[in-house]
């Protein structure tokens, strides 16, 4: 299966079918297709970079002022976080958590229970779990650049697509870190490197929140009041419609001061490159 996801990166993103990606050869199940999104929504909220942020190019007025509201808030570390993107034992993990009666796969209650949990909305308990408090945004401007048709959904295949760019991410990832944490140079990380791993990831997330503490808690009591948290957002808003403007201007290759179709699909692709070369991760 790693053989042909492989040579899924050398594909454009209009060219990226679902063939072949499921170990039977058919379309990923719906089991695969839940433990794969979560697994994705995992990878992105363990970084501190965005990998999306050029999305802000081809968003409204609106969606901009709702990116920056959902982006307004303070970084946590996801309760799943393993700082070494190890796919595998992600997917068991999560698989673990949701097969209540431990039969190895997801039954339909089982599975209801994981899609309400990847739905959660921000600010609910569990929506921590996977990273979905201070990542939606981000999770929304993922699920934008995968609807190659831009029909406004995401079909099997596009998600497919998504979730494979993803694991291709984190594989890259994983490599990094091996490269950083791997102390005794064996090329695998045993339990102490990977502590060290999981213990600089909780430390990167932990400076990136006492940073927007130091700028924005005004009254110093450790979380951010409705008022800052206006101030927080307004300010992302302002840093978004920056962006915004920088990336219309890159991408608009007609000059109309706007991004059709065509500019923004190539705009996906670049992002989507970002993704698959693991760039922005922090
Ligand atoms: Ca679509
Ligand atoms: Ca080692
Ligand atoms: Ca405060
Ligand atoms: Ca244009």
């Amino acid at each position: 299966m790693k053989i042909l996801r492989k040579t899924l990166l050398t594909l454009s993103l209009t060219a990226v079918s679902v063939g072949g990606l499921a170990c039977a050869g058919g379309a990923m199940t719906e089991d695969e297709t839940l433990v794969g999104e979560a697994s994705s929504a995992l990878t992105l909220a363990e970084e501190s970079g965005d990998v999306t942020a050029d999305a802000v190019g081809a968003e409204s007025p609106a969606e901009l002022a709702s990116s920056g509201d959902e982006s307004a808030v303070l970084p946590q570390v996801p309760g799943d976080a393993d700082g070494v993107c190890d796919l595998g034992a992600r997917r068991a993990r999560v698989l673990a958590r949701y097969d209540a009666n431990g039969d190895g796969r997801l039954g339909p209650a089982e599975r209801q229970a994981l899609k309400d949990d990847l739905e959660a909305r921000v600010g609910h308990p569990v929506a921590l779990r996977f990273g979905l408090a201070h990542r939606a945004h981000v999770i929304k401007r993922v699920k934008w650049v995968f609807d190659s048709n831009l029909d406004g959904t995401l079909s099997a295949d596009e998600r497919t697509a998504m979730i494979d760019a993803l694991e291709a991410r984190c594989e890259r990832i994983r490599a990094n870190v091996l490269a950083r944490f791997d102390a005794n140079g064996d090329g695998s990380l045993d339990a102490t490197e990977k502590q060290a791993a999981k213990d600089a990831l909780v430390a990167r997330l932990q400076a990136l929140r006492a940073q927007v503490l130091s700028q924005y808690d005004a009254n110093g009591n450790g979380v951010l009041d409705d008022g800052e948290r206006v101030t927080l957002k307004n300010d992302r808003i302002a840093a978004f419609q920056a962006r915004r403007a920088a990336v219309v201007a890159q991408f608009d290759v007609n000059d109309d001061g706007t991004l059709d179709d065509a500019e923004k699909t190539a705009l996906k692709q670049a992002i989507v490159q970002r993704i698959i070369d693991g760039r922005d991760a922090e």
